[in-house]
């Protein structure tokens, strides 16, 4: 494993400004930096007091005989407790006189506008849940949601949680046998997806993509399908049902399950260093103490808000940050559908100015896209509601920070850049607004609880300004427990590759202020427009194309995904590679976002002597750079130049 800083991250390493938040906004902060000091040291010297203060905010239907229960590396948090996490984001606001506030905004692509009070929601969950009774679901059993950024997606999540099944939600851009794999993996019997989901102006077709995953998926019994396209897609008897069939038809009366503070809430792949994505499981309880207190002091959140995460509810953001935290909180989310460029490039903008949108959460790749547009688009728009912009996903670059703070903030709105992974299931990392000024392109200081540390590999705690890998010292509540179906692989990944403390994958440092600065993966995971891919899962999709023989998928810097695929492969004896073919395969094993933006096509790879493929210089190649470093240990040098003069296609 090799570090491999891009360039920006380079010029992040070298920032020095420091940005305050405005008077108006550090005067009315929820967390002062008095308030976060204290906390922070409580959560800390007397984490289980903290915890417990925290959750006792919440309701649970029987209480916890201790707070936390490690047994390295498993952790149970609020042992013994019952709870139910959407009757805690709505029953439980209902009954606090949030019944007529406004739960969801939903925005479609095509400008449709849908909107539930929390009482109108608690009925839509309550009848879901009805009808996933009516199929056979069960509590423990897992459900697949495959699904468009529509209301039935947060509906459906909610409903699976008053059942006490778990919902394994794979994004709408993954490809048929990405579905079939992970419907496999959890064995649902249950898919829940639409006839379709606008983008770009075009019917994204999931029903057919379900039909064809369902060919290799036998244990599956029914697919629930939501009509969004009004495309009448073919519906297979005894099988398939029509969500507002059977959402119609359900009694609106039920009553959320009680159910165990470790009971598995959700189920959600992610790339790690190997080729097979890991099922990363969440549990009920601490999770949810973990996104209600998070949502809370990170976003400054107030009744009055309208929040808006631009997440798609496929990754953990949406989870964590669309769905449950802020409906924990009683806040009310803006959701929308589609593209940023739908029609054009100041819809963000017109979603702001329309609704009035107070908080905005979104994602480096997003600003950047954005910004290249020139100001003409943002200025287009009153963007004088906001006060709050968060960004996740990927480091800020300094220049992407400055134009968000700048052209969208209006110098105004603080900005939270925060740093977590779907492992984390809330957020690590960040300055909460108002506590302590900002600096561009650093994550900042450690949430309550979070004991990081920056280590050597062997373990060796670093002070100030040393790079190296970044470490959680101890269990928080809303940490993953286990990787699904694969414990070892949990044990190993997270806790066994630096004795004693968990492992994220990613290379930091800490400065003297002790605000990180998180410069990127240091495995074998590549972060493209702020999602995850693994190396091998793309290589696995190439050397399965009949013209390959061997593949070695490397990353590299780009100004607006911040990083991109370089796929080099060696053709299969006689055989020629067509890039678009190859292409078009990719995008069929896993999804189009693992489109290899270049290709190189080479007799050989540069291999040790051992045959080990040396990404390290393929880095360097597909970035442009010269190549440094010892070449002695190749099996053949020349190698490199060969491939260096070779024309990407
Ligand atoms: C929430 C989410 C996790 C990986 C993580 C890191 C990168 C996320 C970041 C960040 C620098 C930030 N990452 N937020 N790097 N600064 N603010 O994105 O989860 O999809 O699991 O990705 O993303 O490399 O390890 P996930």
């Amino acid at each position: 494993m090799t570090t491999h800083p891009s360039d920006h991250i380079d010029a992040m390493l070298h920032e020095s400004r420091v940005i305050p938040a405005s008077d108006t906004f550090a005067a009315q902060a929820r967390v002062t930096r008095e308030t976060y000091d204290a906390m922070y040291r409580q959560s800390i010297d007397d984490p289980d007091t903290f915890w417990a203060d925290v959750a006792g905010e919440l309701d649970w239907m029987a209480p916890w005989t201790q707070v936390l229960d490690w047994q390295e590396p498993h952790a149970k948090w609020f042992v013994g407790a019952q709870t139910n996490i959407a009757y805690n984001a709505l029953d439980r606001n209902v009954a606090r006189g949030l019944g007529t506030k406004r739960a969801i905004v939903w925005e479609g692509e095509d400008g449709e506008v849908r909107t539930y009070t929390y009482s109108e929601l608690l009925t839509e969950v309550k009848k879901a849940a009805n009808a996933l009774l009516g199929l056979g679901v069960q509590a423990g059993d897992r459900v697949t949601l495959y699904l468009p950024m529509i209301p039935e997606a947060a509906i459906s999540m909610l409903a699976c949680a008053r059942i006490g099944a778990a919902h394994s939600v794979v994004f709408g851009g993954f490809s048929v046998s990405a579905l079939s794999d992970r419907i496999n993996d959890a064995q649902s019997k249950v898919l829940i997806t639409a006839d379709g989901g606008l983008r770009r102006g075009n019917l994204v077709p999931l029903k057919a993509n379900a039909d064809a995953a369902a060919q290799n998926a036998p244990g599956l019994e029914h697919i629930v399908v939501v009509n969004r396209g009004g495309s009448n897609p073919p519906m297979q008897a005894g099988r398939d049902v029509w969500w507002h069939d059977v959402v119609g038809a359900a009694s609106d009366a039920h009553e959320a399950l009680a159910v165990d503070s470790e009971h598995p809430l959700f189920i959600l792949y992610t790339s790690g260093s190997t080729g097979k994505p890991k099922g990363v499981l969440h549990t009920t309880g601490g999770y949810m103490v973990g996104t209600y207190l998070t949502t809370r002091t990170v976003f400054d959140l107030r009744d009055d808000d309208l929040y808006w995460c631009t997440a798609d509810v496929g990754w953990v953001t949406g989870h964590s940050y669309i769905v449950y935290g802020p409906l924990l909180n009683g806040a009310t989310v803006l959701m929308y559908e589609g593209a940023p460029n739908q029609p054009d490039w100041g819809r963000f903008w017109d979603i702001v100015q329309k609704h009035g949108v107070t908080i905005l959460y979104t994602a480096p790749t997003a600003i950047r896209a954005i910004m290249r547009q020139g100001d003409e688009y943002p200025n287009r728009y009153d963007l004088s509601s906001l006060r709050l912009l968060g960004s996740v996903g990927e480091p800020i670059n300094p220049e992407a920070w400055m134009w968000y703070y700048r052209v969208i903030g209006g110098e105004r709105c603080p900005v939270v850049d925060t740093w977590w992974q779907t492992e984390t299931g809330s957020i690590m990392l960040t300055t909460l607004p108002g506590a302590y000024p900002s600096k561009p392109g650093s994550a900042g200081l450690p949430m309550f609880g979070v004991d990081a540390a920056i280590m050597t590999r062997e373990g060796e705690e670093l002070g100030p300004d040393d790079g190296g890998l970044l470490v959680i010292k101890r269990p928080w509540p809303s940490m993953l427990r286990t990787v699904y179906g694969d414990d070892a692989r949990y044990q190993k990944a997270y806790w066994g590759e630096i004795p004693h403390v968990y492992f994220a994958g990613d290379g930091a440092r800490r400065d003297g202020d002790g605000y990180y600065t998180v410069m990127g993966r240091v495995d074998d995971v590549l972060n493209v427009s702020g999602h995850r891919l693994g190396t091998m899962e793309i290589e696995s999709a190439l050397v399965a194309h009949p013209s390959v023989s061997e593949a070695a998928v490397v990353g590299k810097p780009d100004d607006v995904k911040g990083e991109c695929v370089v796929a080099f492969v060696t053709p299969q004896g006689g055989q020629t590679v067509d890039p678009a073919a190859l292409r078009a395969h990719v995008s069929k094993e896993i999804g189009a976002l693992a489109r290899p933006d270049a290709i190189i096509i080479a007799d050989a790879l540069p291999k040790t002597r051992s045959g080990k493929i040396m990404r390290r210089f393929l880095r360097q190649i597909a970035a442009g750079r010269t190549i440094e470093g010892d070449t002695s240990t190749l099996e053949d040098p020349a190698v490199l130049e060969r491939l260096a003069a070779t024309e990407p296609v």
